[in-house]
């Protein structure tokens, strides 16, 4: 009745923005994403608790993020008959603090793959993948390692929409993602909040939903070649797109900063010198550069030069696992 997995975070190259459910959390439109490695949650759930219990990170959550975990351990007592008593879950990310990277994809992960198995359900990635997307979308694409895309679906009830492994981590081992910590502030508007104002006021957001569902499948095949190249534009129009789409909502919301700008802007010109080094940018102010591991260590001496605070190196990452040692 007790179990305990492991999970990767995960930053998409085709960004998801926007959902068509909000009770679901089903999307507007699919999305393609690399887990990162070394960064990680673990979380030990154990059913037959006398309350519900949810600790993350050394404190009791309240409010929304307690309100999403209990979520997923619903589901898993719904699919198992409801005999299952209330549940304890511990949770710990060995995320550096404000690393720039959100821990919640890995947490309900590691926590939907954790609570199947504490239910004594078997493994299976596509039920995990589709039990984590209940706490939170971009969860669903952390279950497995490499590049996941997290297909929209059709079905009002969501059971198509879950994420699918295309390369495991070892297709393309030298792909690297440094994350350029330029402002470690918490952001004004959480991405749930922002998407959703963007879908309710953005007269772009239709063409960002067509735009981005067309963009997954190109960006497949540029990671199936390992183009770099190919895919570093790939993913910097993406983000530039989902940006400007927000940009464009009412009151426009920005995400970027004046230093964002100037290292997007340094890492231009370090191109035209033959610098194999793009950017993603999700819902904040911190870039993540993408280049291979030959140039990781130039990338992460310009991003500091441009004023990063920090730099969190990452390499592909694998599948959620199931561990031994337990958190309790
Ligand atoms: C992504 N983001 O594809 C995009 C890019 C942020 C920008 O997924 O409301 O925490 O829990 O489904 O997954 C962040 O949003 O939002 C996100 P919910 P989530 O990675």
């Amino acid at each position: 009745m007790k179990a305990t997995a492991l999970a990767h975070p995960n930053i998409a190259l085709v960004k998801y923005w926007g959902k068509r459910d909000d009770a679901l959390i089903l999307p507007h439109q699919s999305s393609l994403s690399l887990t990162l490695a070394p960064l990680s949650v673990t979380t030990t759930v154990e059913f037959g608790a006398g309350s519900e219990q949810v600790e993350i990170n050394g404190h009791h959550a309240k409010g929304s993020e307690r309100e999403r975990v209990l979520r997923v351990l619903e589901a898993v007592r719904a699919e198992t008959g409801g005999k299952l008593g209330p549940a304890r879950m511990v949770s710990r990310g060995d995320f550096p603090a404000a690393a720039g990277l959100a821990s919640s994809a890995a947490g309900f992960a590691a926590l939907a793959v954790a609570a199947r198995a504490a239910a004594g359900l078997p493994e299976d990635p596509k039920a995990a993948s589709l039990l984590s997307r209940l706490g939170s979308g971009s969860a669903c694409r952390s279950v497995q390692g490499g590049f996941c895309e997290w297909l929209r679906g059709e079905r009002p009830d969501g059971t198509d929409s879950y994420a699918v492994q295309r390369f495991d981590a070892g297709h393309w081992p030298e792909l690297r993602m440094v994350v350029a910590i330029l402002n470690r502030d918490e952001k004004e508007v959480k991405s749930r909040d922002g998407m959703k104002h963007t879908v309710e006021t953005s007269p772009y957001y239709a063409a960002w939903v067509k735009d981005a569902e067309a963009e997954v499948p190109r960006a497949v095949e540029l990671i199936q070649r390992k183009d770099l190249q190919a895919l570093g534009e790939l993913a910097e129009r993406n983000a530039w797109r989902m940006h400007s789409t927000a940009l464009a909502a009412n009151p426009p919301l920005c995400y970027l900063h004046a230093n964002t700008l100037e290292l997007i802007e340094h890492l231009r010109e370090q191109r035209k010198k033959g610098m194999p080094v793009w950017f993603t940018l999700d819902a904040g102010p911190n870039p993540v550069l993408l280049t291979d591991a030959a140039h990781e260590v130039v990338a992460e001496a310009l991003a500091l030069a441009c004023g990063a605070a920090d730099v969190v190196r990452c390499v592909p990452g694998g599948d959620a696992v199931l561990k031994s040692e337990h958190l309790f």
